[in-house]
C-alpha cells in the first residue's frame, strides 16, 4: 500500500502528510541527543523549537481514595468509650430498661398530659423559626440557646422530682435543671448540635431519659480543623433510644462530638426526652447562650 493510502486508512482522509524528520547534516546530532533531555521543560512549550519526548511514563494518580467510615450502632447496656481525643475520653453510658415498662408507661402518659409544653421560637442569622418539637424547662436559672431563652421555672412536677433522684443515683451525678422535649411524631426532630453553652460548664454530664416511641440518637465526631467543617468522613454512631432507656453523656462528648434526633419518614408515635443538666450562673457581663466553642446551630 502506498504511504498516502495507508495514512488515509489509519488516520482518515483529512490527515495531513507527516512532517519529514530533519535531515541530519554531517557531524550534527538531534536536540535530545544534544541535551540528554527526555521530557521537555513545560515552560518552553510553544516557544522556540519543539522538543519531542522520546518516552512516555504512566504515573498512577497520587490522590488517596478515602472511605466514609461505616456507621456504628450501640445497643448494648454499659459504658462505651467512643473516643480518646482530641479533648479527652468521650463516654456514652447506656441503660435500657432503666424504668420498667409499666412505670415508663405511667410516667409517659402523666408527663404528656400534665407538663406545660410549648413551641420555642429560635433565631438563626436574624431570622426566626419555630423549633420542630415542643419543650419545657425546669431549673432555678434560665436556659438560653439558639438566641432565645427558656425562663427559670422552679415548679418541678412531682413526678420529675422523683425521677431526678433516681437518675442522680444511677449516674452518680447531681443535676439542678431539666430540659424536656416532646417529639409529637416522626416529623419532629432536633438538629446536629453539642450541649456546649458556657452556662453548662466544661465537660458537662448530661443524663437523658427516653419515654414513648423509639427514636435514633445520632452522634458524629467533630472534624479536625484541616477538614474546614466538612463532616463527610467523620465517625458516626447510632443509638436507638427506647421506652425507659437512660443515656448518660460525659467526658469530652460535648467538645468532640455532636448529636441529633433526625426526622423519620415513616410513622412514629410521640416520644418524650428528659435531659437532666447542671446549670451555672452566667459570669457578670457574659452574653447568655454563648458557646464554649463554635458548633452548628441547634434547631
Ligand atoms: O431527644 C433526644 O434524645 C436528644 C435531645 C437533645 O439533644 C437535647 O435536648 O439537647
Amino acid at each position: 500500500m502506498s504511504d498516502k493510502r495507508q495514512r488515509a486508512r489509519v488516520q482518515g482522509s483529512w490527515a495531513k502528510p507527516l512532517p519529514k524528520p530533519p535531515r541530519p547534516t554531517a557531524g550534527s546530532v538531534s536536540n535530545n541527543q544534544q541535551t540528554g533531555q527526555v521530557n521537555p521543560d513545560p515552560n518552553s512549550w510553544g516557544s522556540g523549537p519543539q522538543k519531542t519526548p522520546k518516552t512516555f511514563e504512566f504515573h498512577q494518580p497520587t490522590k488517596r481514595v478515602r472511605d466514609v467510615p461505616a456507621v456504628k450502632v450501640i445497643e448494648q447496656a454499659g459504658i462505651h468509650e467512643i473516643s480518646h481525643g482530641p479533648s479527652g475520653v468521650s463516654r456514652l453510658r447506656l441503660l435500657p430498661g432503666f424504668l420498667p415498662p409499666e412505670e415508663a408507661d405511667w410516667m409517659f402518659s402523666k408527663l404528656l398530659a400534665e407538663l406545660p409544653w410549648s413551641q420555642k421560637t429560635n433565631y438563626r442569622q436574624g431570622a426566626a423559626y419555630e423549633e420542630p418539637r415542643l419543650t419545657c424547662w425546669f431549673g432555678e436559672l434560665p436556659y438560653t440557646y439558639a438566641r432565645s431563652t427558656l425562663a427559670a421555672n422552679t415548679q418541678w412536677h412531682p413526678a420529675l422530682s422523683a425521677l431526678r433522684g433516681a437518675v442522680e443515683q444511677a449516674s452518680g451525678c447531681g443535676f439542678n435543671s431539666l430540659l424536656c422535649n416532646l417529639y409529637r411524631d416522626g416529623h419532629d426532630s432536633i438538629g446536629w448540635h453539642s450541649d456546649d453553652e458556657a452556662s453548662l460548664g466544661r465537660r458537662p454530664t448530661i443524663a437523658s431519659l427516653s419515654l414513648g416511641d423509639t427514636r435514633v440518637f445520632g452522634v458524629r465526631k467533630q472534624p479536625p480543623p484541616e477538614e474546614n467543617g466538612d463532616y463527610t468522613y467523620v465517625e458516626q454512631i447510632r443509638v436507638p433510644l427506647g421506652h425507659g432507656t437512660l443515656l448518660v453523656m460525659d467526658g469530652a462528648v460535648q467538645d468532640d462530638w455532636q448529636h441529633q434526633v433526625a426526622k423519620e419518614y415513616h410513622d412514629r408515635g410521640p416520644r418524650i426526652n428528659l435531659t437532666f443538666r447542671t446549670m451555672h450562673p452566667e459570669p457578670e457581663g457574659h452574653r447568655p447562650g454563648t458557646r464554649l466553642r463554635f458548633t452548628s446551630n441547634q434547631s
